[in-house]
């Protein structure tokens, strides 16, 4: 090892330990703790691993996070053996960041979300601060995760390394190595790389990281195939409420709140405090005095054709709305084109109907993946949120909500396709603490 890689190999050794204390107060949080028997001197000290994961291109921005929760609690579980550090792949290339003139590549995560936040549950590092650290532009060993060939008749945990399915996109060059998309990086390449067949919960592959594998860094490509341990239990709930927006992207939409909603936290009862103390009852949060819409298009059209209202009916809708919980405005987050939501504003006459426009540079610092944040921010903290059938974007909105401690009657809804305004209510996914 160069002298200069052990330097940083102590140094993030030193750090990992110093989260010990910083994070001791954290309440069942064991990852580094040292149990009463366990006489593990610090000269022990295993060195730090690395795991490092990707998505299936197709996947959306919202779905990407709810892959990141399993992850991140798969690193929860490596850590009670030993430290592993979680590192966050970039964003990019997402088929629905289509902006013109934005470079949408190598975007870092805290761009989007509050990364102290993020390191109260699992250690998490930048991949740029982790190819500093490591000083060449390497990944040791990649396992592309795939499904069983033919498919499943039967559900059961089961994991084999074996020939690739489908084209992965890793070619090996003459040397040996192997290079990939790998977020844009085009200097990055990996020593090995296999297929493994796999159908489990993200946790069944942790027997396999730390026995089968011996590499520092170890990338899992199409990490969605891992399936949540628990969805809904308070450990995907700390996961979820550690995923903090990004504060520069928090200030923005309270910003058009006060302005153009009438709503501040302190009215609305929607103060913030460190996630992991936290804890608010169903029907604390009151809301802004506006009803929040997510109102899905474009490609949602077809993917979901008849389970979404046009737009007058979705005009309609909110109407009733207004007027039952007596409101006079409506925030629409939409990725509508801009002559759909003038059309959609044309059916309200009396009521006021606002939508977030980014200034130039918001755009441009902040991409499509920050103003989608900017709208899922606002409607979290409508007194009333209405969303699009099965949308990622909208169930996020409804997380945000029970983080802010909303009555689920406020926040679990649906738009119904025009010709079924009685349409299923979404399922409600309460917080659990
Ligand atoms: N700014 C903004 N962008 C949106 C809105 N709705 C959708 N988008 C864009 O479209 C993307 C939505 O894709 P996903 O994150 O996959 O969510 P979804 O397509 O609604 O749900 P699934 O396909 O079920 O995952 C977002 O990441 C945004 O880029 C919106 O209300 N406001
Ligand atoms: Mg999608």
């Amino acid at each position: 090892m160069e002298t200069k890689e052990a330097w940083h190999l102590t140094l993030v050794v030193f750090i990992c330990w110093l989260a010990v204390f910083v994070r001791a107060d954290a309440e069942d949080d064991i990852a580094f703790s040292a149990g009463e028997s366990d006489t593990t001197k610090f000269g022990q000290a295993k060195s730090v691993r690395y795991l490092l994961y990707d998505v299936n291109p197709g996947e959306g921005f919202n779905l990407r996070r709810d892959v990141y929760m399993r992850v991140t609690n798969l690193v929860k579980e490596l850590n009670k053996e030993e430290p592993w550090v979680l590192v966050l792949p970039p964003w990019g290339r997402l088929y629905h960041w289509k902006s013109p003139d934005l470079e949408q590549i190598k975007i870092p995560w805290s761009t989007f979300f509050d990364l102290p936040s993020l390191r109260e549950h699992v250690p998490v590092i930048e991949f740029e601060e982790y190819l500093k650290l490591r000083g060449e532009p390497v990944i040791d060993e990649v396992y592309y995760l795939q499904g069983f060939k033919g498919g499943w008749t039967k559900w059961e945990e089961k994991m084999n390394i074996t020939e690739c399915n489908e084209g992965t996109g890793f070619v090996q060059d003459e040397e040996g190595n192997w290079y990939s998309w790998f977020f844009g990086y085009e200097e990055v390449y990996a020593k090995k790389f296999a297929c493994l067949s796999y159908m489990g919960h993200a946790t069944f592959i942790k027997p396999f990281l730390l026995k089968n594998t011996i590499g520092r860094c170890v990338m899992l490509p199409r990490a969605e195939v891992l399936l949540h341990d628990h969805f809904g239990n308070s450990e995907y709930w700390k996961a979820r409420r550690s995923m903090v927006f990004a504060k520069h992207l928090r200030d923005i939409g309270d910003e058009f709140r006060r302005e153009n909603l009438d709503s501040t936290d302190p009215e609305d009862k929607t103060e913030l405090e460190d996630w992991t103390k936290m804890k608010r009852n169903h029907g604390d949060a009151l809301g802004g005095p506006y009803v929040g819409v997510h109102l899905r298009r474009r490609d949602y059209l077809y993917a979901r054709e008849g389970n979404l209202p046009s737009l007058k009916g979705a005009a309609k809708q909110i109407k009733k709305i207004l007027k039952k919980y007596n409101l006079q405005k409506v925030f629409v987050a939409t990725d509508a084109p801009s002559e759909e939501f003038e059309e959609f504003k044309n059916y309200f006459k009396k009521s006021k109907v606002y939508r977030f426009v980014p200034s130039k540079e918001i755009k441009e610092k902040y991409k499509d993946g920050g103003v989608a944040i900017i709208d899922q921010w606002i409607a979290a903290h409508a007194r009333y949120f209405v969303g699009s059938y099965e949308s990622t974007f909208s169930f996020r909105i409804q997380e945000e909500r029970e983080i802010l401690g909303f009555d689920p009657d406020m926040t679990f809804n649906r738009l119904c396709p025009d010709n079924d305004s009685d349409c299923e209510k979404p399922s409600i996914w309460k917080i659990v603490y």
